[in-house]
């Protein structure tokens, strides 16, 4: 028996290469040991200002990146959270174990705070309960996130302890497991790359789109000229280096910046060579899946079907556990 794994992205917009070093990449490897459930969550996505028109889209664009990154539904469930109800209805359960103050201290609810005044709604303090329901759900031992989940999943572990506490063993608490990517930051090389702050490298970028993208990036700001020396070490692009070239490419760029041997714009042009190889794939499988779009719409409703299975059995545990099981 393998153990079971759950992560999932939220379908705010298309998906970009944090998602993919942070998450997705490790995903990809991960479906050999574990038996995987990837989730678009899609109720997570609408705590946020969103388009609805735009939503369903939105969710194809995010099954067809998973597709095209290299998760196979036949050895993954790929699932939509808005397609299997109980995720909610375990949510809702957990909110009764889940201390306020919990909720009150997790940093992603300020940082969401501060991004949206004019809506801060329920939800976004809900958040990690309904995270800690996905998880949970499936019973899963290990979930694959960034380092930007680590409080989440911390909650996630809290409330299996005291739900197993107040209501007898149920829930496994799961294990973390980060990749190489865990964090990375954005264009402007100060706020976590998020498809929320326009920061972003799509993977559905083309090579000349990556190359714009790059060119106009912040690397070290304390190097103001060709010739000053500089420190790649707090230089965002060579953090990017590190996912993409090889290393001896690593170290001709690492010497190059701090002897001043080579300037940005010779490191992004390698950087952007390197990023587009990586991704050029990626992008050409995603337009061919969008030419096969009831193929992917199967894929989901298969997957959520069969994620729903192990759901209910869960629920009708939980539910006798606590006292609310009519049968
Ligand atoms: N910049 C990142 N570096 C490393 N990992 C990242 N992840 C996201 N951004 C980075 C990882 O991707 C998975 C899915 O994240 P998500 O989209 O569900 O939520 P998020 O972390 O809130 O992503 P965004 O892009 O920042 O979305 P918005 O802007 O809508 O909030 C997670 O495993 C996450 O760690």
């Amino acid at each position: 028996m393998k153990e079971r794994l759950f992560s999932g992205i939220q379908p705010t917009g298309g998906l970009h290469i944090g998602n993919y070093f942070g998450a997705i990449k490790n995903w990809v490897k991960l479906q050999e040991k574990y038996e995987c459930i990837f989730g678009i969550v899609d109720y997570h996505a609408i705590t946020v200002n969103y388009n609805p028109e735009e939503m369903r889209r939105r969710i194809l664009d995010c099954a067809i990146s998973y597709l095209a990154c290299g998760i196979d539904p036949e050895k993954s469930t790929l699932m939509l959270q808005s397609l299997v109800p109980e995720h909610t209805e375990l949510a809702w359960i957990l909110n009764t174990v889940t201390p306020l103050a919990w909720l009150e201290r997790v940093p992603t609810f300020k940082e969401k705070v501060s991004q949206n005044p004019q809506n801060i709604n329920t939800g976004l303090l809900d958040y990690p309960v309904l995270m800690a329901a996905d998880i949970l759900l499936y019973k899963s031992v290990v979930v694959p996130v960034g380092e930007d989940q680590l409080p989440h999943l911390e909650l996630t572990r809290e409330i299996a302890r005291k739900f197993n506490k107040t209501f007898g063993y149920t829930f496994p608490e799961p294990r973390e497991i980060t990749g190489k990517g865990a964090r990375i930051l954005g264009l402007d090389g100060v706020n976590k790359m998020s498809k929320s702050l326009n920061n972003c490298i799509y993977l559905s970028d083309s090579p000349q789109v990556i190359w714009k993208k790059l060119s106009t990036a912040v690397t070290d700001t304390n190097r103001k000229r060709r010739e000053d020396p500089g420190n790649p070490e707090v230089c965002n692009l060579f953090s990017m280096h590190k996912l993409v070239s090889k290393k001896e490419e690593i170290e001709t760029v690492r010497r190059g910046c701090q002897r001043a041997g080579i300037g940005c714009l010779d490191c992004k042009k390698i950087l952007a060579e390197n990023m587009s190889q990586e991704l050029e794939p990626i992008r050409e499988k995603q337009n061919m899946l969008w030419e096969n779009l009831k193929d992917v719409e199967d894929i989901i409703k298969e997957g959520s079907n069969k994620a729903r299975m192990i759901a209910r059995q869960t629920l009708k545990e939980v539910k006798e556990k606590i006292g609310l099981y009519f049968n």
